[in-house]
């Protein structure tokens, strides 16, 4: 392919704010083009920092996100810190555990560390010449018309800085958005779940993982879901979703260690009766907000990217992943319009906020699913029927969550062929009760049952109902 023509404006700086998942791998991405590139993160340096509190702990990460990874040349390295997980492992309440293959031999999702995550891109950031990092840069204000930025320190000084363009990279509760608010015809929606989140720790036992290591373990109850994911240190970190008020209605040691046993007694041994006492404490659940905006950009001089465009509730595991592959359409964006950001920004806003809606809703759907009937039973079995039809008509109905996943189909894409697929498996289902029906209808009348000898003659009757009366 023919290498892109640069536009003229090699001077033009981008101000990424955030400098998490999302910003740390755009800042690699606008880097490696050539423009000057700061990113401006509210946080210390996480790589000096002593402990870092932040959000959940590990993640998984799927096709998109490597593909993106791999745009930058950091494939390798990440996948290399992950555990790869081939299947999921569903816990049921007796304690029996059933796994469920993600896909094909060598089909597997990464569990990888999220502070492991964003010091290895940050690091790749930095080695570029032309980016500079700027922490404990809180942005407060900026201007849609000057592009002019303002950062509140923690000495409380002020900094103005102009930038040329300004990717919003800065998290589900962005600051960057703000200004996005106050504009006309910007659509913005928020909302947050009934559910929270927590997060335990599983030891590793006689420095062995507790558990299999290689799988996603799910415990699914209904209202309440427990899910575990391995880190390379050998433990786990076990997320508890459940409703606030149900998190809200355990406030003793001991309803801790009574609700363990009534819903997840497989684990109490593993995590520790003690553990789990010290820990369901420490800190309180998290809330889990979905919030969709659209468009992404305004005019040439902003875009928004990641959780800062489309937080996503994390019940398909894609909230990183689609931040991720935002960079690559992005890009792909930026090689079909030259670098024109007056084309790009609109661009993307036309090609992505269909895809980011998708997954949000996609999110949103599962959610509501897996709260309202699923148990370790209806997982395992709309798991298997998924794989059942797909073994029978490989090329026609591939799961939702194989093209989510493993692909990267356009995730409205995937929401459509995800629809025909339910309209051609419902269709199968009347054509064969129908086939059914007929086909019996058929031999029926090829093969008609002598009506005499089902026709009892009068006199048998009668000589039938006289013994029927002296017995
Ligand atoms: P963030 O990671 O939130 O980063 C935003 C950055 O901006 C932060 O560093 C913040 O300090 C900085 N910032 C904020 N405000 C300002 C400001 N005013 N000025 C300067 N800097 C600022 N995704 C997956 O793909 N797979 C998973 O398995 C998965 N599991 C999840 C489990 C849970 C429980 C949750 C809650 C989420 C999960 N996600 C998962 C989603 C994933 O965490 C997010 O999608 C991802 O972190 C988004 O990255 P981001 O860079 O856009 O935002
Ligand atoms: C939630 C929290 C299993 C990490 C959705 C599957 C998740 C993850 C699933 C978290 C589930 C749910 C999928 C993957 C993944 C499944 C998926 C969810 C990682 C439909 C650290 N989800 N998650 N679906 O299929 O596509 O295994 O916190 F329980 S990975 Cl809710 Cl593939």
């Amino acid at each position: 392919m023919e290498e892109p023509a640069r536009g003229p404006r090699k001077k033009t700086v981008v101000a990424v704010v955030g400098g998490g998942l999302v910003g740390s791998l755009n800042a690699c991405f606008f880097a490696k083009r050539g423009f000057d590139v700061e990113v401006f993160e509210i946080r210390e340096d996480i790589r000096q920092a002593k402990i870092v509190r932040g959000r959940s702990i590990n993640l998984a990460l799927s096709h998109r996100g490597r593909q993106a990874l791999k745009h930058v040349g950091m494939e390798e390295k990440v996948v290399s810190q992950g555990i790869p997980m081939n299947a999921r492992m569903i816990h049921s309440i007796s304690g029996k555990q059933s796994p469920i293959p993600y896909g094909k031999k060598g089909q597997y999702i990464l569990s990888v560390d999220r502070a492991n995550l964003n010091k290895e891109l940050l690091t790749a950031a930095e080695a570029y010449p032309n980016t500079k990092l700027n922490f404990d840069h809180k942005l407060q204000d900026w201007s849609a018309e000057t592009g002019q930025m303002t950062f509140v320190r923690l000495d409380g000084s002020k900094e103005h800085i102009k930038a040329d363009l300004i990717v919003g990279c800065d998290g589900a509760f962005s600051a960057v958005r703000k200004q996005f608010l106050r504009r006309s015809r910007f659509n913005y929606s928020q909302t947050y779940i009934p559910h929270g989140y927590m997060e335990l720790t599983m030891l590793p036992i006689n420095g062995e993982f507790a558990m299999k290591p290689n799988y996603l373990h799910i415990w699914p109850r209904n209202t309440f879901m427990m899910i575990a994911l391995p880190n390379l240190d050998k433990t786990f970190t076990c997320t508890l979703f459940m409703p606030f008020d149900d998190f809200e209605k355990i406030t003793t040691e001991d309803e801790v260690i009574k609700f363990f046993q009534e819903y997840f007694p497989d684990t109490i041994p593993l995590i520790g009766v003690d553990t789990l006492k010290r820990d369901y404490f420490r800190l309180p659940a998290q809330a889990m907000v979905s919030v969709k905006c659209s468009p992404h950009h305004i005019n040439d001089k902003c875009v928004l990217m990641g959780d800062a465009a489309h937080a996503v509730v994390p019940f398909y595991g894609q909230g990183m992943n689609a931040g991720f592959e935002d960079c690559i359409v992005f890009d792909e964006i930026m090689n079909q319009f030259n670098e024109d950001l007056s084309a790009v920004l609109p661009e993307y806003s036309r090609v992505r906020v269909p895809d980011d809606h998708a997954i949000a809703d996609l999110a949103m759907y599962n959610y509501i699913e897996m709260r309202a009937h699923v148990n370790s039973k209806w997982f395992l079995f709309r798991k298997q029927v998924d794989s059942i039809l797909h073994f029978f008509m490989p090329k026609t109905i591939i799961p939702l969550y194989t093209m989510v996943t493993f692909t990267r189909t356009r995730y409205h894409k995937a929401v459509e062929r995800w629809q025909w697929q339910n309209k051609v498996i419902n269709h199968g289902l009347l054509i064969s009760a129908t086939g059914a029906a007929v086909g019996s209808a058929y031999l029926l009348i090829k093969n008609p049952p002598n009506i005499n000898k089902l026709i009892i003659p009068a006199e048998k009757m009668w000589n039938r109902i006289v013994a029927f009366r002296t017995s």
